[in-house]
């Protein structure tokens, strides 16, 4: 994940399932379609088969259980009026949602969120609460009532038979209960699905570049509602560096979390001023990790002569490969490192040097020369005036 979280705990474990046998296998013999105990001849048969493992963990163990987010035709976008086709009796079930759709001039382009009103209604939100943050994609709730499916009115079983149709249900009929929330495109119900559901013609050929992007919502949406359900704390990276002064004879820099990730789009500067008697400051790159771009452009250190941004350019480097040492003509070298907003790398190390330059003492002898050359030219002064 492209992010400066670190350190993270979780207090619930994060699970990602693949269901298999969700649809009804074929009756291949007499004796199993009479016996009904064929390998799944009610459909769902993968999720029934973890939903009853999952229950017994939970009774055995007391741990407990957030909540499923499933997801079962996700992909399909279609803006086209008339589009989306709606089951039997949901204008009256659920008029809200069917006056939006119908106000829309029924185009298939949102995603369908379907929990029941109480048991669901965190998982719900969550994921209705993403899609307005960001408006590309609409979402629609649809909530039925709490509870076992299994127990309710046969009347109303019947009315929402459709919103039963994928792995969220055995979760839903679990005893005791447990939250999920099933995310649709409404398959059957939308555009060339209505001809091609279970048929050959649901291939790849109908699959847009908007397509991909509604499915990224969808899948964007499914990590923040996941992530918070696991609790998850983490620490944030510090992204601002600011300006180090560095005034020591030697020394070393590096890039924050050296040797783990550097934050993205960051900015750090350091500026080293050794004092006027130090000389042959130097820099030396000890390791070096950065992401690899064309000009450099996406992450990378830039070194200057001198003690600021406007100092004559060294050079601007990035990728693995170590920089040769870099001397500054004088006292100070400016160096600048900057990330971009994606792929961080371990980052770079550098040591600073400088040696100090021996102080001229004065000493008697020094004068010598002066003194006698002094002493000399009054004695040539006397003898001009003795002339
Ligand atoms: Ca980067």
């Amino acid at each position: 994940m492209l992010s400066d979280k670190h350190n993270c705990s979780r207090d619930h474990t994060l699970l990602f399932v693949a269901f298999d046998l969700e649809e009804r296998q074929p009756t291949f013999n007499v004796s199993c379609s009479v016996s009904g105990n064929c390998s799944c001849a009610a459909g769902l048969c993968g999720s029934g088969n973890f939903v009853q493992n999952l229950t017994e963990y939970l009774n055995n163990t007391g741990a407990s259980f957030q909540g499923a987010i499933i997801l079962d035709t996700v992909l399909n976008y279609n803006d086209t009026p008339n589009s989306q086709r709606l089951p039997a009796g949901f204008d009256v079930a659920f008029a809200q949602q069917y006056q939006q759709v119908s106000q829309n001039q029924f185009r298939g382009d949102f995603l369908v969120v379907i929990g029941r009103a109480q048991d669901d209604a965190q998982l719900v939100s969550g994921i209705t609460n993403f899609f307005k943050k960001d408006e590309t994609f609409k979402s629609i709730a649809v909530s039925l009532i709490s509870g076992r499916p299994s127990t309710w009115d046969q009347i109303y079983q019947n009315a929402v038979d459709n919103f039963f149709r994928s792995d969220h249900y055995h979760f839903w009929n679990a005893e005791p209960s447990l939250p999920a929330v099933f995310l649709t495109d409404s398959a059957d119900f939308r555009g060339y699905m209505q001809q091609c559901y279970h048929k050959n013609c649901d291939d790849i050929s109908h699959v847009t570049p908007v397509m991909v992007e509604f499915l990224g919502q969808t899948a964007d949406s499914l990590v923040e509602v996941a992530t918070n359900m696991t609790s998850e704390k983490c620490q944030t990276k510090k992204t601002d560096c600011g300006i180090q002064q560095l005034t020591t004879a030697e020394g070393e820099i590096m890039t924050p979390y050296y040797n783990t990730e550097y934050p993205n789009s960051l900015v750090c500067e350091w500026i080293i001023s050794v004092n006027a008697e130090q000389k042959d400051l130097r820099l030396t790159f000890t390791a070096f990790e950065l992401e690899e771009s064309v000009n450099c452009t996406a992450d990378y250190v830039v070194m200057r002569d001198g003690k600021d941004k406007s100092a004559p350019l060294i050079g601007k480097y990035c990728g693995r490969t170590l920089p040769e040492p870099v001397y500054a003509s004088a006292q100070s070298l400016y160096i600048m490192f900057h990330s971009d907003e994606l792929d961080a790398f371990k980052g770079f190390k550098a040591d600073w040097t400088s040696t100090e330059t021996p102080t001229i003492k004065s000493t008697a002898h020094d004068y010598h020369p002066v003194t006698w050359q002094l002493i000399s030219f009054l004695v040539l002064m006397s003898l001009a005036i003795g002339q």
